[in-house]
């Protein structure tokens, strides 16, 4: 106990600096006037704003958190109306910019700096004679592209995605890549909620989450783990809200105070728009340790089986542990095992708190667990992921309205893409259907993941990189590492809306493709064309784009990718990239046909309001696991953390801020938190700071501490007292990403462990 003497979780570090307003309400507005005033021009961005997340409207680019089918009269939010105007820039990056600019240039300039310049309007090709991108035509591009291709074995290229694109986009990326030969799909969930499709999966039989929004409505309380809602979903913030209201309670877990799941003002609600009393979102709020969430876990079910040996037969739901689950008894005996001193030190958190938070639970019939990266980017993710499940089956809260497990997803369609083939894993896509229908032999070994491309472009076995989307050289671990491979490469191609870091790390051979964005009107042969999307809660959206295209020579990304696939591969009478193109709707039909069951009538249904839900066997108490029911499982680790630290070793968590996507750097407020002006910051608490002899201000260099001969380490960086649990300290991402060991990740899915890494304070 003595480690958590010294910081009371439970009370706020009033040194530290706090944002005065609630999440949502005026600040958010003024949030969105302030990049609205800046470069946006034209009617678009309103209109878009207007239709955004509407039925027969355009779905958001930024998170994936559901579209209601009874809207809001604006049903976005702050950082959805942040990522609207960022893609409907006026600026533009075209040929000019790039003559004037090398290359070495342009890598002096901050992220954000890069992107500033807007969207990228023509093909070009590096030219390193002249470290400078040139014009290219299509047409020559994608020739060369594909005879690049030809050339190389199809099992040294890697296609990867980043969660934006459509399916009707992702169906064709994934065909072109099996039609040439490999399963390397990795996509941006290998970094993020991979251990959800792993985790979940082997647990429940479902790699997704099994809620849909009407559970939201029904139950009586949510534990909350490591989703920051207020910066990353904020619409969820609405049926939080009106949980609240209802009398739900809701208990987070989370190191940091987050102020979204503190209180929220409604800008939707006039009355509480001007009285401006915010609503309290968590009735409970407690911040555990990073990798604590086993041990919080651990302790609330201990209470729950303390209970039941109290009033047997009364706590516990035994028929659907009978019924449904293996693995009980295995699992109490590891968690009655765990001593309550042990479940303290390694949650922060006192017995009292869990006996607290445990009550919640037992006095709820239904109950809803969410969570974010602070359970899946860990060492021990999946073990994170077991626990909650085990908590929840306790009282059968699966698979009954009103209760379940809910991830909240990433980028926009990030599960979608995985639901039409994006994936590295043969035995997750119907291979066989697809071998029929384009009558082909489909590649069945299994693929690179994202650690595992990275690893092969560091021992040379990947020659090609292409990323429809995303900015690798940032999001990657190991960023120098990373950084430093990338020209080894013999072909890299950026299919993108805006420059970044990655497209100034060319390979020998480089080209950057420009793309339109969802928002904007896809002109194709058969007229204006829809695409669609997939939500966390697993609804199928279609998304018609009505912003004016940027001036210039875009493509559409379904364009690009069947350009770059006829270029490569031989004509097939079954392959029509052409014809598909032309016509968006025939893409659905395909992916009707390989999955008839999630997409019955695709082309039919697409609009329905609040989206067509594609079901979920474990919600409806089918479990698609090996013995056919769900698993408990018996814990083997107290934390999450690969690297307990101890001493001066510090858990480095690495946070997205209020004014970022992911790698696309908006600005430098983090208003929610209080932080402004700068991201180059390490946060620590002041007791800590006091034990490790750091002053406020003072410049410090983190350096990681984890067992390899590679030094690691980031310099200049800002000590900021900061409410945080002991032993952790706190900073950017991807500022702090060179501090991310590429080996440091979770055991079974191979997700980086970005909120556990040992890190070392140098002054
Ligand atoms: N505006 C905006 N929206 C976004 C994004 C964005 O960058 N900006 N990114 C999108 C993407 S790709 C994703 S994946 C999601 C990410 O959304 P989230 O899942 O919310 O991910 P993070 O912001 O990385 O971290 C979540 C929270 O985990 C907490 N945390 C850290 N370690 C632990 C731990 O050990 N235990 C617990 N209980 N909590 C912990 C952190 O304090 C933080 O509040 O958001 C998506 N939406
Ligand atoms: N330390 C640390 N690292 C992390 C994380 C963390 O929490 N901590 N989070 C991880 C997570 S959850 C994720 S998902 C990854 C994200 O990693 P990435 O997949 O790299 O994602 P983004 O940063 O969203 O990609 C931004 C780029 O995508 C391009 N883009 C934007 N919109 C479009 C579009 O519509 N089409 C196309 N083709 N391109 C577009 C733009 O050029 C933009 O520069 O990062 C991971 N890295
Ligand atoms: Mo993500």
């Amino acid at each position: 106990m003595a480690d958590t003497d010294r910081h009371d979780p439970t009370e706020h570090d009033e040194n530290t600096p706090e944002y005065e307003n609630a999440a949502g309400g005026w600040g958010s507005l003024e949030g969105i006037t302030r990049i609205f005033g800046k470069e946006w021009d034209s009617g678009d961005a309103a209109r878009t704003l207007a239709r955004q997340n509407k039925p027969e409207g355009v779905m958001c680019t930024s998170c994936a958190w559901a579209k209601p089918a009874n809207p809001h009269a604006f049903e976005f939010c702050e950082n959805g109306a942040k990522a609207t105007l960022h893609e409907l820039t006026s600026h533009r990056a075209g040929p000019d910019f790039f003559a004037a600019h090398t290359l070495s240039e342009l890598r002096d300039r901050q992220d954000y700096e890069l992107e500033r310049e807007g969207r990228l309007t023509h093909p070009m090709r590096y030219d390193a004679t002249q470290d400078r991108y040139m014009r290219v035509e299509w047409e020559e591009a994608f020739a060369a592209i594909g005879a690049t291709l030809k050339r190389l074995d199809p099992k040294s290229t890697v296609f990867y995605s980043s969660g934006h694109a459509s399916l009707e986009a992702s169906y064709l990326y994934q065909l072109f890549a099996r039609l040439y030969g490999h399963n390397n799909l990795p996509q941006s969930s290998n970094m993020c909620h991979e251990t959800t499709s792993v985790g979940l999966d082997e647990l429940i039989g479902s790699p997704v989450g099994t809620c849909v929004l009407e559970d939201f409505d029904e139950c009586d309380a949510i534990f909350f783990f490591g989703q920051n809602t207020g910066s990353n979903s904020p619409r969820f913030l609405h049926p939080l809200k009106a949980a609240v209201d209802r009398g739900c309670k809701i208990v987070t877990f989370n190191p940091v105070r987050e102020k979204g799941l503190i209180e929220f003002v409604d800008p939707q609600n006039p009355l509480q728009m001007t009285v401006g009393k915010p609503t309290k979102i968590s009735t409970h709020y407690f911040q555990v340790r990073p990798g604590g969430d086993i041990a919080a876990l651990a302790g609330m079910i201990r209470v729950v089986l303390d209970a039941e040996d109290a009033a047997p037969h009364e706590v516990l739901d035994h028929d659907f542990i009978r019924t449904h689950t293996t693995g009980f008894d295995e699992m109490v005996a590891a968690v009655r095992a765990m001593e309550w001193s042990e479940i303290e030190r390694a949650s922060g958190l006192t017995q009292e708190m869990l006996r607290t938070a445990a009550d919640v639970y037992l006095n709820a019939r239904k109950v809803i667990g969410i969570y974010g990266m602070g359970l899946t980017q860990h060492v021990h993710g999946w073990q994170n992921l077991g626990m909650l499940v085990n908590f929840l089956m306790l009282r059968g809260n699966i698979g009954r309205p009103g209760t379940g497990i809910s991830p909240v997803r990433g980028h926009s369609n990030v599960q979608g893409q995985r639901t039409v083939g994006i994936a590295e894993k043969p035995k997750l896509v119907p291979l066989d259907k697809m071998e029929e229908m384009f009558g082909f032999t489909a590649p069945r070994d299994e693929g690179l993941n994202a650690v595992h491309a990275c690893e092969g472009m560091l021992d040379g076995r990947v020659k090609a990189m292409i990323l429809l989307g995303g900015n690798l050289v940032r999001a990657l671990p190991d960023r120098e590492r990373m950084e430093a491979a990338w020209p080894d490469l013999d072909l890299s191609v950026c299919i993108a809306t805006k420059l970044n870091r990655t497209h100034l790390r060319p390979g020998k051979e480089t080209y950057l493709l420009p793309c339109l964005g969802r928002l904007e009107e896809d002109l194709q042969a058969t007229g204006p064309q829809a695409v669609t999307i997939e939500c966390s809660l697993s609804h199928i959206y279609g998304s018609i784009g009505k912003a004016r295209a940027p001036e210039g020579d875009l493509k559409s990304e379904i364009d690009i990718v069947a350009g770059l696939a006829a270029a490569t591969l031989e004509p097939n009478p079954k392959v029509d990239w052409a014809g598909w193109t032309g016509d968006y709707a025939r893409i659905r039909d395909l992916i009707e046909e390989s999955y008839p069951d999630d997409f019955r009538d695709f082309n039919a249904r697409m609009f329905e309001p609040g989206g067509f839900y594609r079901g979920n066997s474990a919600r409806d108490r089918t479990w698609q696991t090996e013995s056919g029911k769900a698993g408990f499982t018996a814990p083997t680790v107290i934390s999450a953390l690969g690297d307990m630290g101890g001493g001066d070793v510090m858990t480095l968590v690495t946070l997205r801020s209020n004014d970022q996507f992911n790698t696309t750097i908006y600005g430098f407020s983090d208003r929610l938190r209080g932080l402004e002006g700068s991201r180059d910051i390490v946060l620590v608490n002041r007791e800590e700071m006091a034990r490790l002899g750091l002053s406020e201000g003072q410049i410090v260099t983190l350096v990681s501490t984890y067992d390899d001969d590679i030094d690691r380490r980031v310099r200049g960086l800002t000590v900021t007292p900061y409410d945080l649990p002991d032993g952790c300290v706190a900073g950017y991402y991807p500022e702090l990403n060179p501090l991310v060991p590429l080996a440091y990740h979770e055991t079974k899915s191979q997700t980086p462990a970005y909120k556990g890494a040992p890190v070392r304070i140098e002054a």
